[in-house]
Parts: structure tokens; C-alpha cells; sequence
């Protein structure tokens, strides 16, 4: 889909600010600072939509982004992130609240974008999201990102890896550069069919 426009729409800290679930909504989850909202502002071709920190872990609230396309409109969700190191255990508690009661219920949710840097290996966390995501029938797309930092060779290697270590369908696992803008449309095609209601 050809991206007309796209607007912030407004963030929340808790359901009873979320909006209501007028479009099919994509969700980009992932670690901290893995690169959420450089990925989805390159989806959309939009530098400084979504904020992008060089302060890892700000993000304590859901954000909501107005996808106007050629085709229809979506809505893509930036998650907060999770794992950052200086965050406490109360914190971590509220994080998780926060996830699950979007999760739970949002009935508009079409896919969960899933984000992994390239060069980490997947942690309990990605296992939960992922465990929290199948139960409730929510497909997958796993982004690997920052695939620009390595030369081909190591690339492809590390690809390999994880493509192994996430049990998920080869079709729905991309290697994505925000930076290059790689994958990029290979994941918008997914997002197309998976937002898009057969005919
Ligand atoms: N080289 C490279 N750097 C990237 C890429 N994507 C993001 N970054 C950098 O990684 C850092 C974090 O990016 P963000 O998009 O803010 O990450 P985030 O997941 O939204 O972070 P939080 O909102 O804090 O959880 C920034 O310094 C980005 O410039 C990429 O594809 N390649
Ligand atoms: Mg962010």
C-alpha cells in the first residue's frame, strides 16, 4: 500500500485513553531502543514521526499513528520497550500490565510487528511476547533490525541464527535496515495481507 499520509494520533498510559478501534491495527513491540520507532517512521516515510531517542527506555506510554493509504487506513501502535537494564522490578510489573491490557481484548489488532536487533540473541522477554501474541491468535512478523551493521557474510550468518532460534514461519521473518530502508517493502506486503479483508 502506497502511504497518502501519516499523523501522530495521541498516546496513553492506560485503556482508558486508548482509542477507539476504528482501523486495523498494526503493533511494533521490541527491547528497548531495538528500534521501534526508526522502523516505523521508515515504513512511512517520515523522518521524525515517531520519536526516536538516543535516551533508551523514555517510552512509558502507547502511541498511536494514523496511516492514511491508498488503499484504506490503518493504524500502527508504538509498545513501549522493555529490558532496559536500569529499570526496576516495579517497573518492569507496570510494563507488563500495561502490554497485556492492550493486548487483551483489542479486537482490531491485526498483527504484531516483533523487533530483534540482529546481533543479540533472543531473551525471555521475545519468548513471553511471543507466548502472549500466539495465545491470542495475533500473527507475527519478526523484524530483525540494524541488519546494515554487519558486512553480508556475517549478515547472512547471523539471519541464519536467528531465522533458527524464532520458531516462526520463514515468510513472516525480514531483515530490515531502518537506516537503508531494507525489507521494507517485503514487510509492507505482509502487513497488506494480513490489514487487508479478503474480498
Ligand atoms: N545503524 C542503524 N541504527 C538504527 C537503526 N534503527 C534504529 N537505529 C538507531 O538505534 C537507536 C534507537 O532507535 P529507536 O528507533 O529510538 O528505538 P526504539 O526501539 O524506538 O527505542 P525506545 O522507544 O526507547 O524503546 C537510535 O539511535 C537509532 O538511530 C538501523 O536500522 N540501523
Ligand atoms: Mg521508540
Amino acid at each position: 500500500m502506497r502511504v497518502l499520509r501519516a499523523e501522530f494520533m495521541l498516546s496513553a498510559a492506560a485503556p482508558g485513553g486508548f482509542p477507539r478501534p476504528e482501523a486495523p491495527e498494526v503493533a511494533f513491540l521490541g527491547r528497548s531502543n531495538v528500534g521501534k520507532s526508526s522502523l516505523l517512521n521508515r515504513l512511512v516515510n517520515r523522518k521524525q514521526l515517531a520519536r526516536t531517542s538516543s535516551t533508551p527506555g523514555k517510552t512509558r506510554l502507547i502511541s498511536w499513528f494514523r496511516v492514511v493509504g491508498s488503499v484504506q487506513e490503518i493504524h500502527f501502535v508504538d509498545l513501549p520497550g522493555y529490558g532496559y537494564a536500569k529499570v526496576g522490578k516495579g517497573e518492569r510489573r507496570q510494563w507488563k500490565r500495561l502490554i497485556e491490557s492492550y493486548l487483551d481484548g483489542r479486537e482490531n489488532l491485526r498483527a504484531a510487528v516483533l523487533l530483534q536487533d540482529v546481533r543479540r540473541d533472543p531473551s525471555e522477554d521475545e519468548d513471553l511476547l511471543i507466548e502472549w501474541l500466539s495465545e491470542r491468535d495475533i500473527p507475527v512478523l519478526l523484524a530483525l533490525t540494524k541488519t546494515d551493521k554487519f558486512k553480508p557474510m556475517r549478515r547472512a550468518e547471523r539471519l541464519r541464527a536467528l531465522r533458527n532460534a524464532f520458531d516462526l514461519p520463514p515468510e513472516r521473518v525480514f531483515a530490515t535496515s531502518a537506516e537503508k530502508g531494507l525489507g521494507i517493502p517485503e514487510l509492507w506486503r505482509e502487513i497488506d495481507a494480513l490489514t487487508t479483508d479478503a474480498p
